[in-house]
């Protein structure tokens, strides 16, 4: 198919309830949404980045900067019937892999409504309802922790994921412990801890939390391996693992028994499948982590979540625990057991609102071959 036209719109939408993390709290959800036309169809795609650089280096801004001047001229008028080919074309682009994952997944859209399939199935996904888990920011108490975890596994969630930071981790699981008992939970530091933590580490494994996730440096494995080492409990890698080598690595030194996929930290779906293809080699369960996405994102990240080693519940959650009003119909909705159903109408399966993304789009650029 010969791309014709490459549709970039940057918008906000407010967050139903903030989300704040030891790296900073987010009260609006910033996004590109790529639309990529061809032959009569529109492929959605998401760039799910933030306004300032504290997850990710990457920010509207530069996402922007780098799509509009270097990504989209690339992708422009070229014929593309695989995926692959746009790995391929965008190659020569270091890094800034927000910035290409926007426009992969739209043309992975794009060609999987060409063929008439549902993006799950192009992407060799085995499942048809997907586990769902919820991620919880800090709250500003316990008993508002407590109130909002309750309400997420009267929901259905599957597992809970509390987000921590020095001084709002072991009596807060305490806490959660001896109010909920033994339900599903692990933790999130997003780079919070340093190896001095170690102690705190070891004593959080008599709370059988399934994981801890990035507990050290954004972008280290060894000391990562180092405190694997001396705790129980098994460590996940997010930041960390930004492609398949990061990944063999990590396994290979022992950094972290779980990996977090985000196909937008990896630079788009084509690079997310490999690595979740060399974990399912090695042994290692993976799960579908999430950037706040819109509905746009979302059906990505449900497709991606199909695939057969997605053996953990992930970190997709229904529209409404994010937003009044998301950008797709139908909604994704959380099912009574705490599933969620993979989309299988062609392509992601979900229509957009072009109504509801306009008044949201606060800056819109269109390429034309
Ligand atoms: O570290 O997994 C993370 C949200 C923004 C930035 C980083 C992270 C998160 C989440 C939210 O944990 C997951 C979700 O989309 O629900
Ligand atoms: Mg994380």
């Amino acid at each position: 198919m010969r791309i014709e036209r490459i549709t970039l719109r940057c918008i906000q939408m407010p967050l139903r309830h903030p989300f704040r993390t030891s790296f900073g709290q987010e009260q609006t959800k910033h996004a590109i949404i790529v639309a990529v036309q061809s032959a009569g169809l529109t492929g959605y795609g998401e760039t799910p980045v933030a306004s300032s650089p504290l997850y990710s280096y990457e920010t509207t801004q530069t996402a922007w900067h780098i799509q509009r001047d270097f990504l989209v001229p690339r992708l422009l008028r070229q014929e593309i019937t695989r995926p692959e080919q746009v790995v391929k074309l965008l190659s020569a682009v270091r890094g800034h892999p927000m910035a290409k994952m926007g426009l992969e997944a739209a043309i992975w859209d794009l060609l999987a409504k060409a063929r008439g399939c549902p993006l799950s199935q192009m992407l060799g996904g085995t499942r048809m309802r997907i586990p769902c888990g919820v991620s919880i920011g800090i709250q500003p108490s316990l008993p508002a922790l407590l109130e909002r975890i309750g309400d997420f596994l009267a929901e259905g969630y599957r597992r809970i994921k509390l987000k921590i930071e020095p001084g709002w981790e072991l009596a807060v699981v305490k806490a959660v412990r001896a109010e909920f008992g033994d339900v599903p939970l692990m933790l999130d530091a997003n780079a919070a801890f340093s190896l001095d933590d170690v102690p705190l580490f070891q004593a959080l494994d008599a709370y059988n939390l399934m994981m801890v996730e990035q507990p050290l440096d954004h972008d280290d494995l060894y000391e990562h391996s180092l405190l694997q080492r001396q705790i129980k409990t098994p460590i996940c890698l997010d930041e960390s693992i930004r492609h398949r080598g990061d990944a063999r690595a990590a396994i290979e030194w022992g950094s972290c028994r779980i990996i977090n996929i985000k196909a937008a930290r990896m630079g788009g779906l084509v690079e997310a499948r490999r690595v979740h293809d060399l974990c399912q080699e090695q042994g290692l369960p993976v799960w579908c982590g999430g950037l706040l996405e819109t509905g746009v994102g979302r059906a990505h990240n449900v497709a991606l979540a199909s695939l057969s080693n997605f053996r953990l519940p992930g970190d997709i959650s229904a529209s409404d625990r994010y937003f009044e009003e998301d950008i797709v119909h139908p909604l994704f909705v959380l099912n009574p057991d705490g599933t969620m159903d993979v989309p299988s109408g062609e392509g992601i399966g979900v229509e957009v609102k072009a109504d509801l993304l306009q008044r949201l789009t606060v800056e819109e650029a269109v390429f034309e071959m």
